[in-house]
């Protein structure tokens, strides 16, 4: 099929970056925004625009009558959920299909597989990734749990299987814990996610957060894209990545994306995905799958020249993949900065007035924002309101793109992390690449305390 109207279920950067990637294709765009948001750009650039609730997200962007109903009354034929709101969501993506218009993402199985962690460990390790060792699924008897963890040997973690993104999660360090600490993650799972379901795994205690990359077609076919490196984070949210990872070779690279691209073409998988790995002295353990277009995709789309977004695209019109993978090429370095209205010291929102707006150019830098001077940020969702991407020959030419980059950007009117930004492209662990998923934290833990 020839998708010609894509509706896009979402908002801020990511819906402008769809928009962006259906015009570039010649399809017509339909914009669904909440009453926060008519002023957003995507809403401005896309040719309809259709309201569907008041801001709350759950009266809104989650509301999935009031999207089908904008689909229908606008003849889009095909949604694209972005990432976060509705994304991930499976009913969602039966019910589009149920309504024939195409679901920009994966077959609704496979999001509902992934979804349920367990499921996904299991799934995973059938296909062949290496895995955390842990329970052989679900655990609901403390005697097992005891075996296991002293088979695997402490400190352990317990995991909430309808949780991921790090809710829910218990690490255990002796077995006197064991009891109690299941216990409570099983109460504090259902009460969260309204499933008690838990899971066990050896914890790691330094680890990297690495991923993967993939695209399938559906029909088994499947590509990698290489890893991004994700591992500095606050609070489970990212700040910076980079692809490459500096610790990853490209044989290793060869290796694993060979396993998780033949993984993905053995499923059927269909779409983006990504696959997160925990990396610790040189071995990767898979932990989740995610079944979505993510924040930190342009890193990738920089050094491999591959848009991921017409590719999602293209492949829900039934297409084949754009490229087979020995095309491909891995070439340069690119980083990611989030930019977030907040305190740079306290992290604390900071919407509002937009009074002036300069953002950065020059050769191999984007900007995926839909900020401009006279826009209002809206309290109601996540703070993120630009992505400054920047790639360079090498790691080194690439974070001094990225400080010339953060020196030229101005958002007058309202507090970003932009400080915090350059202050991280100073710090000597950063320039080394000599960070794991606890530096970030210990850093500005270390820079409140003294
Ligand atoms: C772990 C772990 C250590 N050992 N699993 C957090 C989010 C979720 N995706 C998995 N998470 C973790 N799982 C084992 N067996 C440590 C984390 C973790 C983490 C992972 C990636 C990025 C940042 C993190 C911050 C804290 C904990």
């Amino acid at each position: 099929m020839t998708i010609e109207k894509l509706l896009i279920a979402n908002r801020g950067e990511i819906a402008l970056r769809i928009h962006r990637a259906a015009h570039e294709m010649g399809i017509k765009t339909v914009a669904v925004h909440s009453t926060a948001d008519v002023d957003a750009m995507h809403v401005r650039l896309a040719d309809e625009a259709v309201c569907i609730g008041p801001p709350a997200a759950k009266d809104s962007y989650l509301n999935i009558p009031a999207i089908i109903s904008a689909a229908e009354i606008s003849n889009a034929d095909a949604i694209h959920p972005g990432y976060g709101f509705l994304s991930e969501n499976a009913r969602f993506a039966e019910i589009v299909e149920e309504h024939k218009i195409a679901f920009v993402g994966p077959k609704p199985e496979h999001i509902r597989t992934m979804g349920d962690k367990v499921q996904a460990k299991k799934t995973a390790g059938a296909l062949g990734m290496p895995l955390v060792p842990g329970s052989d699924g679900a655990i609901d008897d403390v005697g097992e749990a005891k075996r296991i963890a002293k088979d695997i040997g402490y400190p352990v973690i317990i995991k909430a299987a309808s949780g991921g993104g790090g809710r829910g999660m218990k690490v255990v360090n002796s077995e006197s814990e064991l009891e109690s600490q299941m216990q409570q993650a099983g109460t504090e799972a259902k009460a969260a996610f309204g499933d008690a379901t838990v899971y066990l795994e050896k914890y790691l205690g330094n680890p990297r957060h690495i991923e993967f990359q993939v695209f399938g077609d559906g029909n088994g076919n499947a590509i990698h894209l290489g890893e991004r490196d994700c591992s500095l984070q606050r609070r489970h949210q990212k700040v910076l990545e980079e692809a490459p990872s500096p610790v990853i070779s490209s044989e290793e690279r060869m290796r694993m994306g060979g396993i998780v691209s033949k993984a993905m073409a053995d499923m059927g998988y269909r779409g983006a995905g990504t696959i997160e790995f925990l990396w610790e002295d040189g071995q990767f353990y898979f932990i989740e799958m995610n079944t979505r277009i993510q924040v930190e995709h342009p890193v990738t789309e920089m050094i491999t020249g591959f848009d991921l977004v017409r590719e999602q695209i293209r492949v829900a019109e039934g297409k084949g993949l754009s490229v087979t993978q020995d095309v491909l090429e891995f070439r340069g370095h690119a980083i990611e900065c989030r930019i977030n209205a907040e305190d740079p010291r306290t992290f604390a929102p900071s919407p509002g007035p937009v009074n002036y707006y300069h953002p950065p150019g020059g050769m191999h830098v984007r900007v995926d924002s839909g900020l401009y001077a006279g826009y209002r940020v809206p309290p109601y969702y996540d703070s993120m309101i630009a992505k400054l991407i920047v790639y360079g020959r090498t790691r080194e030419s690439c974070m001094m793109r990225m400080r010339r980059a953060l020196e030229e950007m101005v958002v007058d009117g309202i507090k970003t992390n932009i400080p915090l930004h350059q202050e991280l492209l100073r710090a000597p662990d950063v320039i080394d690449g000599n960070y794991s998923i606890k530096w970030l934290e210990d850093w500005l833990a270390e820079k409140a305390g003294g």
